[in-house]
């Protein structure tokens, strides 16, 4: 039994979806955002710097998304090309790119007074940021669009749900933000979203979390 601990609408997302495409037994464990469990020493034992997500596992606790998915993947085939096939090379360089910096893009824009260095520094660190981000979405349209297997649409793998999530994330940015996209831009990616957010599984950990409807093609919050 996999424990996974998430904050509602959190990176956990992609784990909890994953988790039940899988069709494994886990204990789905959603933090109160306000309050003080992700301080106390029970959960810095499973994470240093009390973020989510966490799996526990028999291989004891993974944090960072990537790697827990990674684990995943290796552990239930089916959702990513296995270790030694030809298919994996070029999964693995999408994969990490996504998550070492698509994602951290992402929450560069989400949380920009954590990196700006200083009030006066944001308009610009925001800017550049945001010009990153469509460099970023550029290039991963354009691999989404050649539909390769492991992210193909219909196909629940764990990049195909890892870019819905990040997809998630981007068209929630407000009219007002330097950030804020249109999913018709990005005609690839949305037709992947839109194909995931319809599946069994997704649509069960949208309910558990409480997300509401086509959680990756248009967010409502
Ligand atoms: N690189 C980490 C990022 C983890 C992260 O920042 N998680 C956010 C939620 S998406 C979090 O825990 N935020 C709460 C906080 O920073 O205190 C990963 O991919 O797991």
């Amino acid at each position: 039994m996999y424990i996974l601990h998430a904050l509602p609408d959190s990176a956990g997302l992609v784990v909890h979806c994953l988790l039940r495409e899988m069709g494994v037994p886990f204990r789905l464990h959603l933090i109160d955002r306000a309050s003080t469990e992700r301080d106390a020493p029970p959960y810095r034992a499973l994470h240093p710097e009390g973020k989510v997500p966490v799996l526990e596992t028999p291989d004891g606790p993974i944090f960072e998304t990537g790697a827990i998915l990674l684990w995943l993947g290796e552990r239930h085939p089916g959702f990513c090309p296995a270790p030694g096939s030809p298919e994996r090379a070029a999964f693995l360089k999408w994969f990490v790119y996504t998550n070492n910096a698509v994602h951290t893009t992402v929450m560069e824009l989400f949380y920009p007074e954590r990196h700006a260095g200083s009030p006066e520094a944001l308009p610009d660190f925001l800017t550049t940021a945001a010009g990153r981000l469509s460099g970023q979405l550029a290039l991963l349209e354009a691999m989404a669009a050649r539909r390769p297997d492991w992210c193909a649409p219909g196909r629940p793998t764990i990049l195909g749900y890892y870019l819905s999530m990040l997809l998630r994330w981007i068209l929630s940015f407000e009219e007002s933000h330097p950030a804020n996209r249109s999913g018709d831009d990005y005609p690839a990616l949305l037709a992947l979203a839109r194909s995931l957010e319809t599946r069994p599984a997704a649509l069960a950990a949208a309910e558990a979390e409480e997300l509401g409807p086509t959680i990756f093609s248009a967010p409502s919050y």
